[in-house]
Protein backbone atom coordinates (compact mmCIF):
# COMPACT_ATOMS: atom_id res chain seq x y z
CA UNK A 1 0.00 0.00 0.00
CA UNK A 2 1.37 3.01 -0.83
CA UNK A 3 0.22 5.52 1.58
CA UNK A 4 1.05 3.23 5.06
CA UNK A 5 0.72 4.92 7.99
CA UNK A 6 4.65 4.37 8.33
CA UNK A 7 5.63 6.58 11.28
CA UNK A 8 3.83 8.64 14.22
CA UNK A 9 5.44 11.10 16.51
CA UNK A 10 4.26 13.57 18.85
CA UNK A 11 5.79 16.11 21.17
CA UNK A 12 5.00 18.74 23.25
CA UNK A 13 5.11 22.31 22.14
CA UNK A 14 3.55 25.35 23.38
CA UNK A 15 0.25 27.61 22.36
CA UNK A 16 -0.06 31.43 21.99
CA UNK A 17 -1.19 31.96 25.48
CA UNK A 18 2.65 30.09 26.26
CA UNK A 19 0.51 26.55 27.23
CA UNK A 20 1.71 22.98 26.19
CA UNK A 21 0.15 21.63 23.62
CA UNK A 22 0.52 18.17 21.47
CA UNK A 23 2.21 18.54 17.92
CA UNK A 24 1.92 15.62 16.04
CA UNK A 25 4.00 14.62 12.45
CA UNK A 26 3.44 11.48 10.34
CA UNK A 27 5.02 10.04 7.42
CA UNK A 28 3.34 7.57 5.31
CA UNK A 29 5.00 4.75 3.04
CA UNK A 30 5.76 6.71 0.22
CA UNK A 31 7.25 9.35 2.14
CA UNK A 32 4.44 11.90 2.47
CA UNK A 33 4.85 13.87 5.65
CA UNK A 34 1.99 15.87 7.90
CA UNK A 35 2.81 17.65 11.06
CA UNK A 36 -0.54 19.42 12.74
CA UNK A 37 -0.59 21.26 16.28
CA UNK A 38 -4.11 21.65 18.52
CA UNK A 39 -5.44 24.54 19.46
CA UNK A 40 -6.97 24.82 23.34
CA UNK A 41 -9.59 27.06 24.81
CA UNK A 42 -10.20 29.20 27.65
CA UNK A 43 -14.07 29.62 27.58
CA UNK A 44 -14.67 25.83 27.30
CA UNK A 45 -18.14 24.08 27.47
CA UNK A 46 -18.37 21.98 30.14
CA UNK A 47 -18.93 19.09 27.43
CA UNK A 48 -16.00 19.12 25.25
CA UNK A 49 -13.62 16.38 24.53
CA UNK A 50 -11.35 15.71 27.02
CA UNK A 51 -7.55 17.53 26.58
CA UNK A 52 -5.43 15.46 28.50
CA UNK A 53 -3.52 17.73 30.97
CA UNK A 54 -0.24 16.05 32.81
CA UNK A 55 -1.72 18.29 36.47
CA UNK A 56 1.99 18.19 37.76
CA UNK A 57 2.14 21.56 39.27
CA UNK A 58 5.79 21.74 39.25
CA UNK A 59 6.04 22.15 35.31
CA UNK A 60 4.01 24.32 33.53
CA UNK A 61 1.36 25.32 36.58
CA UNK A 62 -0.08 21.61 35.57
CA UNK A 63 -0.73 22.23 32.12
CA UNK A 64 2.11 19.90 30.42
CA UNK A 65 0.84 17.03 28.12
CA UNK A 66 3.05 14.94 27.97
CA UNK A 67 1.18 12.50 28.89
CA UNK A 68 -0.92 13.12 26.03
CA UNK A 69 2.28 12.88 24.01
CA UNK A 70 3.45 9.49 25.44
CA UNK A 71 -0.10 8.38 24.35
CA UNK A 72 0.48 9.17 20.32
CA UNK A 73 4.14 7.24 20.47
CA UNK A 74 3.54 4.62 22.80
CA UNK A 75 -0.29 3.49 21.77
CA UNK A 76 -1.54 5.42 18.79
CA UNK A 77 1.11 4.93 16.70
CA UNK A 78 1.55 1.26 17.56
CA UNK A 79 -2.19 0.69 16.74
CA UNK A 80 -2.28 2.86 13.16
CA UNK A 81 0.96 2.13 11.37
CA UNK A 82 0.35 0.32 8.45
CA UNK A 83 -3.37 1.50 8.01
CA UNK A 84 -4.44 3.67 4.73
CA UNK A 85 -4.03 7.13 5.86
CA UNK A 86 -6.37 7.55 2.91
CA UNK A 87 -9.52 6.08 4.49
CA UNK A 88 -9.75 8.89 7.25
CA UNK A 89 -12.68 7.06 7.84
CA UNK A 90 -11.66 4.25 9.42
CA UNK A 91 -8.31 5.52 11.07
CA UNK A 92 -10.23 8.17 13.00
CA UNK A 93 -12.98 5.38 13.79
CA UNK A 94 -9.76 3.59 15.09
CA UNK A 95 -8.49 6.31 17.66
CA UNK A 96 -11.92 6.72 19.07
CA UNK A 97 -12.30 2.51 19.03
CA UNK A 98 -8.70 2.67 21.08
CA UNK A 99 -9.70 5.38 23.26
CA UNK A 100 -12.98 3.69 24.43
CA UNK A 101 -14.48 6.81 26.38
CA UNK A 102 -17.18 8.97 24.73
CA UNK A 103 -15.41 11.84 25.42
CA UNK A 104 -12.01 10.80 24.63
CA UNK A 105 -10.94 10.92 28.38
CA UNK A 106 -8.76 7.85 28.34
CA UNK A 107 -5.62 9.10 25.72
CA UNK A 108 -6.99 12.52 25.15
CA UNK A 109 -8.59 14.61 22.31
CA UNK A 110 -5.43 16.93 22.12
CA UNK A 111 -3.28 13.78 21.48
CA UNK A 112 -5.90 12.15 18.69
CA UNK A 113 -6.79 15.47 17.02
CA UNK A 114 -3.11 16.01 16.50
CA UNK A 115 -2.69 12.41 14.86
CA UNK A 116 -5.89 12.99 13.09
CA UNK A 117 -4.60 15.95 11.11
CA UNK A 118 -1.36 15.41 10.64
CA UNK A 119 -2.79 12.23 8.46
CA UNK A 120 -4.33 14.46 6.10
CA UNK A 121 -1.81 16.44 5.86
CA UNK A 122 0.41 13.71 4.56
CA UNK A 123 -2.22 12.58 2.33
CA UNK A 124 -2.52 16.03 0.66
CA UNK A 125 1.23 15.66 0.27
CA UNK A 126 1.09 12.14 -1.34
CA UNK A 127 -1.38 13.18 -3.97
CA UNK A 128 0.99 16.51 -4.88
CA UNK A 129 -2.49 18.99 -3.81
CA UNK A 130 -2.92 21.88 -1.69
CA UNK A 131 -5.09 20.68 2.05
CA UNK A 132 -8.18 22.24 0.91
CA UNK A 133 -7.90 20.21 -2.09
CA UNK A 134 -7.42 17.17 -0.67
CA UNK A 135 -9.59 17.51 2.04
CA UNK A 136 -12.84 18.03 -0.65
CA UNK A 137 -12.39 14.08 -1.19
CA UNK A 138 -12.86 12.75 2.52
CA UNK A 139 -16.39 13.64 1.96
CA UNK A 140 -17.48 14.74 -1.89
CA UNK A 141 -21.07 15.42 -0.70
CA UNK A 142 -20.22 17.84 2.12
CA UNK A 143 -18.23 20.09 0.20
CA UNK A 144 -20.01 22.71 -1.81
CA UNK A 145 -17.86 23.28 -4.14
CA UNK A 146 -19.26 24.98 -7.39
CA UNK A 147 -18.21 23.16 -10.13
CA UNK A 148 -14.14 24.08 -10.47
CA UNK A 149 -14.91 26.66 -8.09
CA UNK A 150 -13.50 26.80 -4.27
CA UNK A 151 -15.77 29.44 -1.91
CA UNK A 152 -13.80 31.55 0.71
CA UNK A 153 -15.25 32.38 4.16
CA UNK A 154 -16.34 35.83 5.78
CA UNK A 155 -14.43 36.64 8.07
CA UNK A 156 -15.21 37.61 11.47
CA UNK A 157 -12.55 39.85 12.94
CA UNK A 158 -12.40 39.51 16.34
CA UNK A 159 -11.20 43.50 17.29
CA UNK A 160 -12.31 43.75 21.18
CA UNK A 161 -11.70 41.33 23.14
CA UNK A 162 -13.65 40.73 27.08
CA UNK A 163 -14.70 38.14 28.74
CA UNK A 164 -12.18 35.63 29.87
CA UNK A 165 -10.25 36.73 27.10
CA UNK A 166 -9.34 39.73 28.25
CA UNK A 167 -7.86 41.70 31.56
CA UNK A 168 -11.24 44.10 31.59
CA UNK A 169 -14.72 44.34 32.83
CA UNK A 170 -16.55 43.42 29.69
CA UNK A 171 -19.13 40.76 30.42
CA UNK A 172 -19.02 39.58 26.54
CA UNK A 173 -15.53 37.57 25.11
CA UNK A 174 -15.72 38.76 21.64
CA UNK A 175 -16.93 42.08 19.76
CA UNK A 176 -16.37 41.24 15.96
CA UNK A 177 -15.94 42.66 12.40
CA UNK A 178 -17.72 41.18 9.36
CA UNK A 179 -16.77 42.46 6.36
CA UNK A 180 -19.43 40.75 3.88
CA UNK A 181 -20.41 43.10 1.34
CA UNK A 182 -17.43 43.15 -0.99
CA UNK A 183 -16.46 40.67 -3.70
CA UNK A 184 -13.32 39.25 -2.60
CA UNK A 185 -11.91 37.78 0.37
CA UNK A 186 -9.19 39.67 0.03
CA UNK A 187 -10.90 42.93 -0.17
CA UNK A 188 -13.03 41.98 2.84
CA UNK A 189 -9.48 41.64 4.69
CA UNK A 190 -8.52 44.74 3.81
CA UNK A 191 -11.83 46.66 4.90
CA UNK A 192 -11.22 44.81 8.25
CA UNK A 193 -7.81 45.84 8.43
CA UNK A 194 -8.01 49.46 7.92
CA UNK A 195 -10.93 49.65 10.25
CA UNK A 196 -9.08 47.38 13.42
CA UNK A 197 -6.28 50.03 12.51
CA UNK A 198 -8.53 53.04 13.31
CA UNK A 199 -10.36 51.34 16.38
CA UNK A 200 -6.62 51.56 17.69
CA UNK A 201 -6.84 55.48 16.69
CA UNK A 202 -10.32 55.40 18.17
CA UNK A 203 -9.59 54.07 21.61
CA UNK A 204 -6.23 55.70 21.68
CA UNK A 205 -8.03 59.16 21.58
CA UNK A 206 -10.70 58.62 24.71
CA UNK A 207 -7.75 57.56 26.47
CA UNK A 208 -7.91 53.65 27.26
CA UNK A 209 -4.65 51.78 26.64
CA UNK A 210 -4.36 49.43 23.05
CA UNK A 211 -3.24 46.44 24.47
CA UNK A 212 -4.46 43.01 23.29
CA UNK A 213 -6.43 40.37 24.75
CA UNK A 214 -6.15 36.75 23.77
CA UNK A 215 -7.37 36.70 20.30
CA UNK A 216 -5.18 39.77 19.03
CA UNK A 217 -8.40 42.03 19.58
CA UNK A 218 -8.03 45.71 21.94
CA UNK A 219 -8.84 44.82 25.59
CA UNK A 220 -9.61 48.67 26.92
CA UNK A 221 -10.46 49.23 30.18
CA UNK A 222 -14.30 49.52 29.83
CA UNK A 223 -16.98 47.71 31.42
CA UNK A 224 -20.03 48.18 28.83
CA UNK A 225 -21.22 46.81 25.75
CA UNK A 226 -22.51 49.33 24.13
CA UNK A 227 -19.41 51.68 24.75
CA UNK A 228 -17.17 48.57 22.70
CA UNK A 229 -20.17 49.06 19.87
CA UNK A 230 -20.25 52.77 19.69
CA UNK A 231 -16.32 52.59 19.32
CA UNK A 232 -16.65 49.65 16.61
CA UNK A 233 -19.24 52.03 14.84
CA UNK A 234 -16.97 55.25 15.01
CA UNK A 235 -14.21 53.35 13.80
CA UNK A 236 -15.94 51.88 10.89
CA UNK A 237 -16.76 55.45 9.51
CA UNK A 238 -13.55 56.45 10.90
CA UNK A 239 -12.14 54.30 7.89
CA UNK A 240 -14.79 55.18 5.49
CA UNK A 241 -16.59 52.49 4.92
CA UNK A 242 -20.67 52.04 6.26
CA UNK A 243 -21.41 50.29 8.70
CA UNK A 244 -24.47 47.91 7.61
CA UNK A 245 -24.46 48.15 3.93
CA UNK A 246 -20.52 46.62 3.88
CA UNK A 247 -20.29 45.39 7.50
CA UNK A 248 -21.98 43.76 10.01
CA UNK A 249 -20.90 43.75 14.05
CA UNK A 250 -20.97 39.85 15.83
CA UNK A 251 -20.82 38.97 19.17
CA UNK A 252 -19.54 36.18 21.03
CA UNK A 253 -21.54 36.55 24.41
CA UNK A 254 -20.01 33.49 25.84
CA UNK A 255 -22.56 33.39 28.65
CA UNK A 256 -21.45 30.46 29.86
CA UNK A 257 -18.72 32.52 31.76
CA UNK A 258 -21.18 34.93 33.76
CA UNK A 259 -23.84 33.00 34.85
CA UNK A 260 -24.51 32.87 38.03
CA UNK A 261 -25.26 29.83 40.66
CA UNK A 262 -29.20 30.46 39.98
CA UNK A 263 -29.43 30.70 36.46
CA UNK A 264 -29.11 34.17 35.80
CA UNK A 265 -26.28 36.08 34.08
CA UNK A 266 -24.09 39.08 35.00
CA UNK A 267 -24.01 41.72 32.22
CA UNK A 268 -22.65 45.17 32.33
CA UNK A 269 -22.68 45.07 36.03
CA UNK A 270 -26.32 43.89 36.83
CA UNK A 271 -27.97 40.90 37.03
CA UNK A 272 -30.46 40.06 34.70
CA UNK A 273 -32.88 36.75 34.77
CA UNK A 274 -33.00 34.60 31.59
CA UNK A 275 -36.31 36.41 30.39
CA UNK A 276 -34.76 39.73 31.12
CA UNK A 277 -31.23 39.12 29.10
CA UNK A 278 -33.44 38.09 26.21
CA UNK A 279 -35.19 41.57 26.75
CA UNK A 280 -31.25 42.93 26.96
CA UNK A 281 -31.01 41.48 23.81
CA UNK A 282 -33.84 42.39 21.75
CA UNK A 283 -33.05 45.97 22.74
CA UNK A 284 -29.88 45.50 21.96
CA UNK A 285 -30.61 44.72 18.05
CA UNK A 286 -33.18 47.04 17.91
CA UNK A 287 -30.42 49.64 18.72
CA UNK A 288 -27.77 48.12 16.74
CA UNK A 289 -29.45 46.59 13.47
CA UNK A 290 -26.14 46.09 11.89
CA UNK A 291 -25.89 43.64 14.87
CA UNK A 292 -26.28 40.43 13.05
CA UNK A 293 -24.62 37.86 14.88
CA UNK A 294 -24.65 36.35 18.26
CA UNK A 295 -22.79 33.73 19.91
CA UNK A 296 -23.89 32.14 22.63
CA UNK A 297 -26.42 34.50 24.18
CA UNK A 298 -26.99 31.81 26.86
CA UNK A 299 -25.31 29.33 28.91
CA UNK A 300 -24.41 26.53 27.55
CA UNK A 301 -27.44 24.15 29.90
CA UNK A 302 -29.77 26.77 29.01
CA UNK A 303 -31.52 25.34 26.08
CA UNK A 304 -34.71 26.88 26.97
CA UNK A 305 -32.68 30.89 26.54
CA UNK A 306 -31.14 29.71 23.57
CA UNK A 307 -34.90 28.97 21.82
CA UNK A 308 -36.41 31.71 23.05
CA UNK A 309 -33.97 34.12 21.71
CA UNK A 310 -34.04 32.30 18.48
CA UNK A 311 -37.67 32.33 18.14
CA UNK A 312 -37.79 36.20 18.95
CA UNK A 313 -34.63 37.58 17.02
CA UNK A 314 -33.66 34.47 15.08
CA UNK A 315 -35.13 35.82 11.82
CA UNK A 316 -33.04 38.51 11.32
CA UNK A 317 -30.24 37.82 13.60
CA UNK A 318 -28.04 34.78 13.58
CA UNK A 319 -27.91 33.07 16.20
CA UNK A 320 -24.67 30.98 17.10
CA UNK A 321 -24.51 27.80 19.04
CA UNK A 322 -20.96 26.92 20.11
CA UNK A 323 -19.95 25.90 23.89
CA UNK A 324 -23.73 24.61 23.73
CA UNK A 325 -23.16 22.47 20.78
CA UNK A 326 -19.66 21.97 20.94
CA UNK A 327 -19.15 20.15 17.73
CA UNK A 328 -20.40 16.56 19.57
CA UNK A 329 -22.73 14.62 16.35
CA UNK A 330 -25.23 13.72 19.41
CA UNK A 331 -25.41 17.05 21.12
CA UNK A 332 -26.15 18.49 18.02
CA UNK A 333 -28.72 16.36 17.04
CA UNK A 334 -30.55 17.63 19.75
CA UNK A 335 -30.32 21.23 18.88
CA UNK A 336 -31.37 20.49 15.44
CA UNK A 337 -34.43 18.62 16.43
CA UNK A 338 -35.29 21.23 19.31
CA UNK A 339 -34.18 23.86 16.00
CA UNK A 340 -32.32 26.47 19.28
CA UNK A 341 -30.10 28.31 16.99
CA UNK A 342 -29.84 28.72 13.49
CA UNK A 343 -25.76 28.93 13.08
CA UNK A 344 -23.03 26.40 14.64
CA UNK A 345 -19.71 27.10 15.48
CA UNK A 346 -16.80 24.34 14.04
CA UNK A 347 -14.17 23.38 16.64
CA UNK A 348 -12.75 20.36 15.59
CA UNK A 349 -11.07 20.36 19.19
CA UNK A 350 -13.80 20.26 20.69
CA UNK A 351 -14.61 17.11 18.77
CA UNK A 352 -11.17 15.39 18.62
CA UNK A 353 -11.27 13.88 15.16
CA UNK A 354 -11.42 15.30 12.00
CA UNK A 355 -13.52 12.93 10.68
CA UNK A 356 -16.31 13.36 13.48
CA UNK A 357 -16.09 17.44 12.40
CA UNK A 358 -17.33 16.64 9.15
CA UNK A 359 -19.96 14.66 10.76
CA UNK A 360 -20.74 17.51 12.23
CA UNK A 361 -20.82 20.56 9.24
CA UNK A 362 -22.53 17.64 7.24
CA UNK A 363 -25.15 17.91 9.49
CA UNK A 364 -25.31 21.25 9.68
CA UNK A 365 -25.77 21.75 5.70
CA UNK A 366 -28.65 18.77 5.91
CA UNK A 367 -30.50 20.93 8.35
CA UNK A 368 -29.94 24.33 6.41
CA UNK A 369 -27.60 25.69 9.59
CA UNK A 370 -25.31 27.98 8.94
CA UNK A 371 -21.59 27.39 9.60
CA UNK A 372 -18.79 28.99 11.24
CA UNK A 373 -14.85 27.71 11.13
CA UNK A 374 -14.13 28.64 14.85
CA UNK A 375 -10.42 28.80 16.46
CA UNK A 376 -9.37 29.11 20.19
CA UNK A 377 -8.18 31.59 22.14
CA UNK A 378 -5.01 29.66 22.53
CA UNK A 379 -3.77 28.47 18.63
CA UNK A 380 -0.34 27.87 17.40
CA UNK A 381 0.81 28.99 14.26
CA UNK A 382 -0.90 25.56 11.96
CA UNK A 383 -3.16 27.30 9.18
CA UNK A 384 -5.46 24.04 9.04
CA UNK A 385 -8.12 25.53 10.02
CA UNK A 386 -8.49 27.82 6.67
CA UNK A 387 -8.50 25.28 4.53
CA UNK A 388 -10.65 23.34 6.25
CA UNK A 389 -13.48 26.00 5.96
CA UNK A 390 -12.65 26.05 2.52
CA UNK A 391 -12.87 22.31 1.61
CA UNK A 392 -16.26 22.32 2.76
CA UNK A 393 -17.21 25.89 2.39
CA UNK A 394 -18.78 26.96 5.98
CA UNK A 395 -19.07 30.51 4.28
CA UNK A 396 -18.17 32.32 7.67
CA UNK A 397 -14.88 31.69 9.52
CA UNK A 398 -13.62 33.26 13.15
CA UNK A 399 -9.55 33.31 13.50
CA UNK A 400 -9.31 35.95 16.03
CA UNK A 401 -7.79 39.70 15.39
CA UNK A 402 -5.60 40.94 12.47
CA UNK A 403 -2.63 40.88 14.30
CA UNK A 404 -0.61 38.26 16.05
CA UNK A 405 0.76 35.28 14.20
CA UNK A 406 -1.21 32.41 14.92
CA UNK A 407 -4.28 34.37 14.00
CA UNK A 408 -3.05 36.23 10.94
CA UNK A 409 -1.30 33.05 9.41
CA UNK A 410 -4.92 31.55 8.84
CA UNK A 411 -6.05 35.01 7.18
CA UNK A 412 -3.22 34.45 5.54
CA UNK A 413 -3.64 31.32 4.26
CA UNK A 414 -6.76 32.50 2.51
CA UNK A 415 -5.05 34.96 0.64
CA UNK A 416 -2.69 32.09 -0.64
CA UNK A 417 -5.82 30.31 -1.61
CA UNK A 418 -7.74 33.03 -2.97
CA UNK A 419 -3.99 33.79 -5.61
CA UNK A 420 -3.39 29.83 -5.70
CA UNK A 421 -7.28 29.58 -7.22
CA UNK A 422 -7.12 32.94 -9.47
CA UNK A 423 -10.22 33.20 -11.02
CA UNK A 424 -11.77 30.15 -9.71
CA UNK A 425 -11.91 31.92 -5.64
CA UNK A 426 -15.47 32.79 -5.27
CA UNK A 427 -16.17 34.75 -1.97
CA UNK A 428 -19.52 33.72 -0.09
CA UNK A 429 -20.32 37.61 0.48
CA UNK A 430 -23.17 39.34 1.00
CA UNK A 431 -25.21 35.56 0.32
CA UNK A 432 -24.22 34.37 3.76
CA UNK A 433 -26.35 37.10 5.30
CA UNK A 434 -29.84 36.48 3.33
CA UNK A 435 -31.77 37.88 5.82
C1 LIG B 1 -15.01 30.76 21.44
C2 LIG B 1 -13.52 30.57 21.51
C3 LIG B 1 -12.71 31.17 20.43
P1 LIG B 1 -12.21 29.72 23.55
O1 LIG B 1 -15.67 30.78 22.48
O2 LIG B 1 -15.58 30.82 20.36
O3 LIG B 1 -12.96 32.44 20.08
O4 LIG B 1 -12.98 30.87 22.77
O5 LIG B 1 -11.24 29.13 22.60
O6 LIG B 1 -11.57 30.41 24.72
O7 LIG B 1 -13.25 28.73 23.98
MG1 LIG C 1 -17.59 30.87 21.38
Amino acid sequence: MKTAISAVHARQILDSRGHPTVEAEVVLSDGSYGIASVPSGASLGKREAVEKRDGDKSKFRGLGVLKAVENVNQIIGKKIIGLDAHDQEHVDQTLIDLDGTANKDNLGANAILSVSLAIARACAQSNKEPLFQYLTSLAPNVSQRIGLEFVLPVPHFNVINGGKHADNNLSFQEFMLIPFNFEKFSDSLCAGDEIYMALKDVIHNKNFHTNVGDEGGFAPSISKTREALDMIIEAISLAGYKVGEQIYIGLDVAASTFQTGEGKYGVDGEILAPEDLNLYFKKLVDDYPFLKSIEDPFGQDDWSGFKKIKESIGKTVQIVADDLTVTNPKIFTKAILEQVANAVIVKYNQIGTLSETLRVIKMAKDSGWRTILGNRSGETCDDFEADLAVAFHLGQAKYGALARGERVVKYNRLLQIEDILGSQAKFAGKDIFNF
